[in-house]
């Protein structure tokens, strides 16, 4: 994705934490098509080599833990810019965890913070998520609305941005958190239970197989595509006034999961029939973003309309060797 824009990408060098990740590596992708250097570190926990093949000969990669200070201060050398992606992103896996999920995304996070503090590095953008709002009934989400953390993982990236605006106030980094809602596209991992429904729903149309849906289906959510997840990464990390703000980056938009079945079999040519199961513990019912304060201090405007996403996922899909198989 080249990036033109009104905005211009003034930095020459970025590092991406979990950058062979699903977000991660698609930033890689769009830094490179920019003309601009990248460095990346991940301990491949759950990222895969496979997502950076194409790009490993213009990338620094270290196979290593954010929680390694050394390494970090290494390799964030030089750089102007962290995008930092790296975290144990699955809830349930944070609820079954919650020390060793609390040592990766708040320890590593403050490690990243410290790389920055340590190299003078002028910017930090940081993946935070919609988890923050919890089941708070609300709707749409707004920035200013009250935080309700219900998980681990909530709590942790909570903390995460608590810390980037500290490290603002006190040292003068800029960092911009950036709230995802329900990221989708290609080389979402649809290997576990837990991952995203969009994910899971593609490998099963495709596989012919029913998928299950938790409780009436009628839920919905804001699906937002990989690549402008990516476009809201890249504004951040240049736009005026950002530093020491949370932007939530979502469309604004809500699909219910049965219409959302209902595009993926149509796609798949199958007429397979969901398996409807109990509602899933702790799902809250709907959610949804306001974007107005990143579409006026990022000018971030999602380009890619659910159909058009869902379709490109699609391809890739029936196109790649899927995770986990
Ligand atoms: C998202 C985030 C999670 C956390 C949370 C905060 C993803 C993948 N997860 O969880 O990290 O930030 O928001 O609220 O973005 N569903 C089915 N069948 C399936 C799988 C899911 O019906 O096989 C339903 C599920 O019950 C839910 C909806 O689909 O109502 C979305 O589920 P999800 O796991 O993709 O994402 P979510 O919103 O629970």
């Amino acid at each position: 994705m080249r990036f033109s824009d009104t905005l211009k990408l003034t930095f020459k060098k970025a590092l991406v934490t979990g950058g062979a990740g699903f977000i991660g590596s698609n930033l890689v992708d769009a830094i490179l098509e920019n003309g601009i250097n990248v460095s990346v570190i991940d301990n491949l926990s759950t990222g895969h080599l496979s997502n950076l093949s194409k790009v490993m000969d213009r990338i620094a990669f270290i196979e290593g833990d954010i929680q390694d200070a050394d390494i970090l201060n290494d390799i964030s050398k030089g750089c102007d810019v962290i995008f930092h992606q790296a975290a144990v992103v699955s809830v349930p896996q944070t609820v079954e965890h919650p020390v060793e999920s609390s040592m990766v995304n708040d320890i590593g996070t403050l490690r990243v913070l410290e790389a920055a503090r340590k190299n003078g590095i002028k910017r930090v953008v940081m993946a935070s998520s919609c988890a923050v709002y919890g089941d708070d009934p609300g709707l749409p989400k707004k920035e200013t609305m009250p935080v309700k953390p219900l998980s681990p993982y909530a709590v942790q990236k909570l903390t995460g941005e608590y810390n980037a605006k500290l490290y603002t106030d006190l040292y003068g980094i800029e960092t911009v958190c950036l709230r995802y809602f329900n990221v989708y596209g290609p080389r979402q991992d649809p290997s576990s239970p837990y991952s995203g429904v969009i994910s899971i729903f593609m490998k099963k149309a495709i596989e012919r197989k029913a998928p299950f849906i938790y409780g009436d289906g009628n839920q919905y959510r804001d699906f937002v595509f990989v690549r402008d997840v990516v476009k809201a990464n890249l504004k951040a990390a240049v736009a005026e006034k950002a530093a020491g703000r949370v932007f939530n980056i979502g469309t604004g938009q809500a699909i219910r999961v049965n219409d959302l079945w209902e595009m993926i079999r149509a796609l798949a040519e199958t007429d397979v029939t969901p398996e409807y199961k109990e509602p899933r513990k702790g799902d809250i019912k709907e959610s949804k973003a306001d974007i107005s304060l990143a579409k006026s201090l990022l000018r971030f405007e999602p380009s890619f309309p659910f159909e058009t996403g869902i379709k490109e996922t699609f391809r890739w899909y029936q196109n790649s060797q899927i995770y986990g198989d």
